[in-house]
């Protein structure tokens, strides 16, 4: 067997330095902060004029501002970057797709949609939206068994900036969840395993992937900077346990009924683009 792999199997994770470039990785974050900018300029919190010249801190306190001021604009924001064409673009980079075959998948799949996280307890009413405790993705994916995690910082991301811990080995052990949280499925750690978490930090350019039965957890973001990072997701449709459940697929993806705009659009919004 590969090293690689060999490592990947006994370990539950690999660490993969350097494998984007740091423009792969910056396209992402540029994008996704753009997303947040345009109702920035909106809220009238800077002018278009002024973006050049914005800090990241302030960049930051906008970010917090929204927050306070209004929910649904940051959520909303926080949703349009899950759907970032640069975002699914690094999700389906060819050099992902061979490590996922490297790592014995052999007939790779999206098992859900890619996420994109911007975390600060400043950013969240409950805990769950910016620090997860001890679970497995196995839980929520159900997939192949085989099934993995990509886990990509997008900035570069210390202990203090709340890096993944992880639990090496842990794998091995099957499902662990014992109740579910937001949708992930939750693991209580004894005492060891609490100690033999270990934090996994990160530079943006860097990857690791592990195993959807390795438990992990968020780490603690004691700055004042909010941690960016991207999750993605994959099956293998050659499993032959995911084959025989018949590919399994817990994800609910649907528009709701309601129109979220009263009275919108006019005739008039209408032709302002087609006439
Ligand atoms: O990135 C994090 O801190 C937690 C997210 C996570 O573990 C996951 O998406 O499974």
């Amino acid at each position: 067997m590969k090293e690689r792999l060999k490592e990947f199997k006994e370990n539950g994770y690999l660490i993969l330095d350097n494998f984007f470039s740091k423009q792969d990785i910056e396209v992402v974050l540029k994008d996704a902060k753009k997303v947040f900018l345009r109702q920035f300029i909106k809220m009238q919190y800077v002018s278009e004029s002024l973006l050049e010249d914005l800090s990241e801190e302030q960049f930051n306190n906008f970010l917090y501002r929204l927050f306070d001021e209004d929910l649904e604009c940051l959520a909303n924001c926080g949703k349009q970057s899950q759907h970032l064409i640069s975002l699914h673009s690094l999700s389906l980079n060819a050099k992902i797709v061979e490590l996922l075959i490297e790592m014995g998948l052999k007939a790779p799949t999206i098992s859900t949609r890619p996420v994109l996280y911007f975390n600060h307890p400043k950013l969240s009413k409950k805990k769950v939206f910016h620090k997860v405790d001890a679970h497995q993705d196995w839980r929520s994916m159900q997939g192949s068994l085989n099934s993995v995690v990509i886990w990509i910082p997008l900035i570069d991301i210390n202990k203090e900036l709340g890096a993944l811990e992880i639990l090496p080995k842990s794998h091995v052990n099957g499902l662990r969840t014992n109740h579910i949280e937001n949708g992930f499925g939750m693991v209580l750690l004894n005492e060891d395993e609490q100690e033999n978490l270990i934090s996994v930090e990160l530079n943006a350019g860097d990857a690791l992937i592990f195993s959807s039965f390795l438990i992990h957890q968020s780490g603690d973001n004691i700055t004042n900077k909010p941690r960016w990072s991207c999750h993605f997701r994959y099956n293998d449709l050659e499993d032959p346990s995911f084959i025989e459940r018949k590919f399994a697929h817990p994800y609910i993806y649907k528009p709701i009924d309601e129109l979220i705009t009263k009275d919108f659009p006019t005739i008039s919004d209408i032709l302002k683009i087609y006439k």
